[in-house]
Parts: C-alpha cells; sequence; structure tokens
C-alpha cells in the first residue's frame, strides 16, 4: 500500500509538534481521515459534536499553551461550521491551521452536492489561504501555512480536494513547463526578534521619566510577562489597569494593581485612567477608547508587537514595536524610581474601597442567589493553578470582578469577537491541552445551551472539566443593555428555564442542580474535588444589574426611562439594586 498525500499532510503536521487535531469527519475529507488513521501513532484526532467547537477548541488550545492549534471539517457545511470559532482566533490573534475538504478536482465548478467555494469563504478570516492542487506541493504548503499562523498570529487555511487526499504522495502529475520545480522546505520557524531599537527605548523611557501620574494599561501581549510589567510598574509608581483578556497579567489582590476597565472595570481603573498624565500601554489594543485618556490629556508609550497595531488607538509619541517581556526587561533599566508615590498612594486607597464594596455583594447569602456569591464561591474553592473560562454575557462581569487572578491562575474568554459558547469547547481543549489541571467553565445558560453537546466530547476523552452554569433563563447581558439605551427589555428571556443536569448526567457527568444558597459552596467543593468531569447548573437572581464601575448620570436617566417605559419586574428589580446599595453602604 503507497504512502497517499494526506499521510505527507499529517505526518509535517507532526513533524512541527502539532500532536492533536479538533474535528469531525465527512464526505469530503475521507481522504484525510485515513491519513490521521495511518499516522495515528503521531498525531490524535479528538472527534466532536460540532465544527464550531472544534475551532473554539483548537482556539482555546493555542490561547492557552502558546501552541499551534489545528482543526478540520469537511467540504460544504463542516467548513461553514468551523467559521466563528476562526474568527474567534483572528480577532484575538492566535495561530490555528484549518483543514478543510473540496471536491474532486473533475467535478469543481459543476455545482455538485455539497460545493461551496472554501478558499473563497475563508478569503477574509484567513492569513493564508489555499488550495492543494497536486500532491507534490505537500508537505510545503503545510510549512508555509504553519509559518503564516505562527508570525502572523491569525488563521491559515488548507483546504484539499477529494482526489488529491487519497493520491499517491508526492505525485505531480502533470508535466513542469517552467524552470522552478521541486519544491522542499523545512519544518523551521523562529520567531521575530524581539526587542526594539536603543534609542526608540530611550524616548519610551524619556517620556515615562517626565511624567507625574503614570498609568500603565496592560493586555494579553503580557501575559508572559507579568514580573517586568511588576517591576516597571514598581518603578514607575503607576497603578496597572487589566483588560479583561490580559486579566491574569497580574494578580488581583496585587497592590500594584487596579483591576479591570471598561464596562466590567473597576471605578479605581477608571478614575486612574481620567488623571493619569502618561499612559503606557502594553500588549494591548484595548477597542474602547471612550475609556482611554482624552485628546491631549497624556503622553503615550506602547509596546505593541505588530508594527500595524502600535498607536491604533490613541496619539501616541513613541509605538515600540517587540516582545511585551523582552522590551519591558530592556526598558527597566533606563526607567528611574519615581520619588512621589502619591499618584500610586490615591489609586490605592480607591481599591481598598473598590474591594470592600464588590465584597458587600459577594457575601450574601440570600435566595435567589446572587451570581456574584456563585463566582465569588468558585473562586475561594479554585485551586491556585486552575484555568477559568468564561463566555460573553453578564457572566463576563462576574468572572472579571469576583474571580481572583492569583498563582498561576489562567483566565480565557473571547475577547474581541466577543461570541457566545467558547467557554465549553475552551475548558475542553485547555484540559487535552494541560492534563491534570483544574479547568473550569463559568458560563451563561443561552451560550452553554449552544454547544452543550460537547459535554459529550469531554466524557468521550475522560477530560475532568469543570462547568458551571450560572442559569438566569435569560440573555442576561442583552437585557441590561437594552434598558441602558432606556428601552424596555425585548426577546430576552427564554421562559422556562433550561434544566442541565439530566443531560450532564446522561453524558457521564457527575451533575447537580443547586437552588438554594445554602447548598452552594458543598456542590461546588463536590463538584471541584470530583475524580472526573462534574457540572453545576446554579440557578441565580436574574434581576441582578451587572453595573458598570462608576454609573454615568445619562445611564441612569436612560435606565429610569426604560423603567417608565413598561420594563417587566421592575418592581425586583429595583429591590435588587436596593438591597445591592444598602450592602455597600454598610461594608
Ligand atoms: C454568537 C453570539 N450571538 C449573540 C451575541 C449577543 N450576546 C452577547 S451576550 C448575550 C447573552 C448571553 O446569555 P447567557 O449566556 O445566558 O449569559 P448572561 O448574559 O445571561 O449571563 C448575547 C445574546 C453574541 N455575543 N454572540
Ligand atoms: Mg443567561
Amino acid at each position: 500500500m503507497g504512502a497517499i498525500a494526506s499521510e505527507d499532510l499529517i505526518n509535517r503536521l507532526a513533524d512541527w509538534g502539532v500532536d492533536t487535531v479538533f474535528g469531525l469527519p465527512g464526505d469530503g475529507i475521507n481522504g484525510l481521515m485515513e491519513g490521521l488513521r495511518r499516522c495515528s501513532d503521531r498525531v490524535q484526532f479528538l472527534l466532536v459534536q460540532h465544527e464550531e467547537a472544534a475551532a473554539f477548541m483548537a482556539c482555546g488550545y493555542a490561547k492557552a499553551t502558546g501552541r499551534l492549534g489545528v482543526c478540520l471539517a469537511t467540504s460544504g457545511p463542516g467548513a461553514v461550521h468551523l467559521m466563528n470559532g476562526l474568527y474567534d482566533a483572528k480577532l484575538d490573534h492566535v495561530p490555528v491551521l484549518a483543514i478543510t475538504g473540496m471536491q474532486e478536482t473533475q467535478m469543481l465548478g459543476t455545482g455538485y452536492q455539497q460545493e461551496v467555494a472554501t478558499d473563497r469563504l475563508f478569503l477574509d478570516v484567513a492569513e493564508y489561504n489555499q488550495v492543494v492542487m497536486v500532491p507534490a506541493q505537500l508537505p510545503t504548503l503545510v510549512d508555509i501555512a504553519v509559518r503564516h499562523a505562527l508570525t502572523r498570529r491569525g488563521v491559515a487555511h488548507l483546504t484539499i480536494p477529494n482526489d488529491v487526499q487519497i493520491a499517491p504522495a508526492g505525485e505531480a502529475p502533470f508535466a513542469a513547463v517552467g524552470p522552478a520545480t521541486n519544491i522542499s522546505t523545512a519544518p523551521v520557524y523562529l520567531p521575530a526578534p524581539g526587542l526594539p531599537r536603543q534609542e526608540h527605548l530611550q524616548a519610551a523611557a524619556d517620556v515615562l521619566n517626565a511624567g507625574n501620574r503614570p498609568v500603565m494599561l496592560v493586555g494579553a501581549g503580557a501575559l508572559h510577562a507579568r514580573s517586568e510589567v511588576l517591576a516597571l510598574a514598581e518603578a514607575l509608581g503607576s497603578p496597572v489597569v487589566k483588560t479583561l483578556p490580559g486579566k491574569a497579567v497580574v494578580p488581583d489582590d496585587h497592590p500594584l494593581t487596579t483591576g479591570g476597565i471598561g464596562l466590567l472595570g473597576t471605578r479605581p481603573s477608571e478614575e486612574a485612567l481620567e488623571e493619569c498624565d502618561t499612559l503606557f500601554m502594553v500588549g494591548t489594543n484595548f477597542p474602547y477608547t471612550k475609556f482611554l485618556p482624552a485628546s491631549g490629556q497624556a503622553h503615550v508609550v506602547q509596546v505593541e508587537q505588530d508594527p500595524v497595531r502600535a498607536g491604533n488607538r490613541i496619539a501616541t509619541e513613541v509605538p515600540l514595536v517587540g516582545d511585551a517581556k523582552e522590551t519591558l526587561a530592556a526598558l527597566l533599566p533606563l526607567v528611574g524610581r519615581r520619588e512621589d508615590r502619591s499618584f500610586l498612594i490615591g489609586a490605592q486607597a480607591s481599591m481598598v474601597k473598590w474591594r470592600e464594596r464588590m465584597a458587600a455583594l459577594e457575601s450574601a447569602d440570600s435566595n435567589p442567589i446572587q451570581p456574584q456569591r456563585l463566582m465569588k464561591a468558585v473562586d475561594r474553592a479554585a485551586a491556585d493553578d486552575a484555568v477559568l473560562t468564561c463566555d460573553s454575557g453578564t457572566i463576563a462581569t462576574w468572572a472579571a470582578r469576583d474571580f481572583d487572578i492569583k498563582g498561576s491562575r489562567q483566565f480565557y474568554l473571547s475577547g474581541n469577537l466577543a461570541t457566545m459558547a467558547p467557554g465549553l469547547p475552551y475548558a475542553i481543549g485547555m484540559q487535552h491541552g494541560f492534563p491534570g489541571r483544574q479547568v473550569i467553565a463559568f458560563v451563561g445558560d443561552g451560550g452553554f445551551a449552544m454547544l452543550m453537546a460537547e459535554l459529550a466530547t469531554a466524557a468521550r476523552y475522560h477530560l475532568p472539566i469543570k462547568v458551571v452554569i450560572c442559569n438566569n433563563a435569560e440573555l442576561g447581558q442583552i437585557q441590561w443593555e437594552q434598558m441602558v439605551l432606556g428601552y424596555p427589555e425585548f426577546g430576552v428571556r427564554f421562559q422556562r428555564r433550561n434544566d442541565f443536569a439530566p443531560w450532564a448526567a446522561s453524558c457521564g457527568f457527575l451533575a447537580k442542580r443547586v437552588d438554594d444558597v445554602g447548598e452552594l459552596d458543598t456542590s461546588i467543593k463536590d463538584a471541584l474535588n470530583h475524580d472526573g468531569p462534574a457540572l453545576l447548573d446554579v440557578t441565580v437572581n436574574a434581576d441582578e444589574p451587572p453595573m458598570p464601575g462608576k454609573v454615568t448620570y445619562e445611564q441612569a436617566k436612560k435606565f429610569a426611562k426604560a423603567f417608565l417605559s413598561g420594563q417587566p419586574r421592575k418592581a425586583t428589580i429595583a429591590t435588587t439594586l436596593f438591597k445591592d446599595k444598602i450592602r455597600e453602604l454598610r461594608a
């Protein structure tokens, strides 16, 4: 039995260090599946329930491990299903290779069954997008695709017609007509240099040394640079503000941080950015410019890996292009220790007050369970090296504020695409990448329901993930957004609470529904200590608003307008707001 082209592809992936392909078969990729079968001692095929989840798993795996993620789908519908997970990888800048099938070459263009022009479909999402026409293009096109994904930090796509997948490996069926033959490359990649030029480092240091009220804003690009960020913040006397994808850059209880920013952030962070005269952005392309200093207010320095993104959001005096860790280490000797610590001390004092306010909301032992109380209970019980994944929704606010980064905890969500549903597939991809580590998905009932079939995937591969559903029987985030616009909610409640525990139990999970706060802490401990997958479906108070750190007059006015225009359940919402205020005041 001679080798087929698909074996060249899979073997080359293994040469690149790929050990897992997340995917689902179909008649457009039977040849690729045969390649995977023949090479199964080198690369594992992890079978999912939905291709969107396969793309999220590859993306989550890449986010958490820093390695290339790979997903596979069949031609037509399978390829279409990948799309949302791939846009998540594109927008959050993580390397993912997507492989899809195509109809056999002699049928292309005839409108054959399942014929979707996958090369055209992936045009926007992919940094590199190529049809493999003849076996001889492999494995070189794998090398080029992988290098694109790693260098451009995004999606590369190879699509391969059915007949090419099973053609003899290395075959070049057509006569060569030009002088270029024997394409041959090596599976080698060395990252670009991470250090900016010395004169640019000095220019950055000059700006930072001249300021009086510096703030550092750090994002996902600084996740590997914790000690350098802290050393610089210490020297500058600068509060460290974190974007949500950058939550794990520094621990939440560190005296130098004022926590998050944006709608899910803290008041001290918002105030620090309003008052700073120097802004030092590291590894972030933070899009919510409303929270950045006003035009002309601050001198700005940025460290950014991608030259295109350096200086993208605000007029930047010194847009340094480099790796966050290397660049900060090189800057440190050029930055003097600021003697005047008053700006930092002020931010720290506000942070003490903010923590007291939040603690008051987290500790209420009332029913219905407050979502903050649930998140805090998970936070208290989770391991110091736990990985938390989260979905878009009010859950992201509770995770941002009530789950503390400490030790080597990691935190992931869909930052820029802000899509629903990646929490569960991320957890699966990450648990696969980190066997033995505690991986928890903290998800909403809406997002979970979208890809809940993947519980079966986790169980099938004995992945002991823990899933905590914050079940408010509604699309909570949108309900509050509608009200903040001044409109009464519409089309956001599911009417009937979905009951997820029986489905989880049927998949082999330890599963429990929790309605009473008295059962909460023990149920969470039991789930986290369980030697296998576990799920808790927790009923939470749907009337708990994810309030911004600082409520503006305009926001309050619109909120009141929604109440007056017929907001349902306004009495219970008002009671919750009132109770929260009392708790805060008591603190
Ligand atoms: C795929 C997708 N569809 C719709 C949205 C808009 N959206 C953002 S959050 C949200 C509500 C999420 O509901 P749930 O998961 O139950 O979380 P909750 O806000 O209730 O905590 C919606 C509909 C989105 N971000 N992604
Ligand atoms: Mg919900």
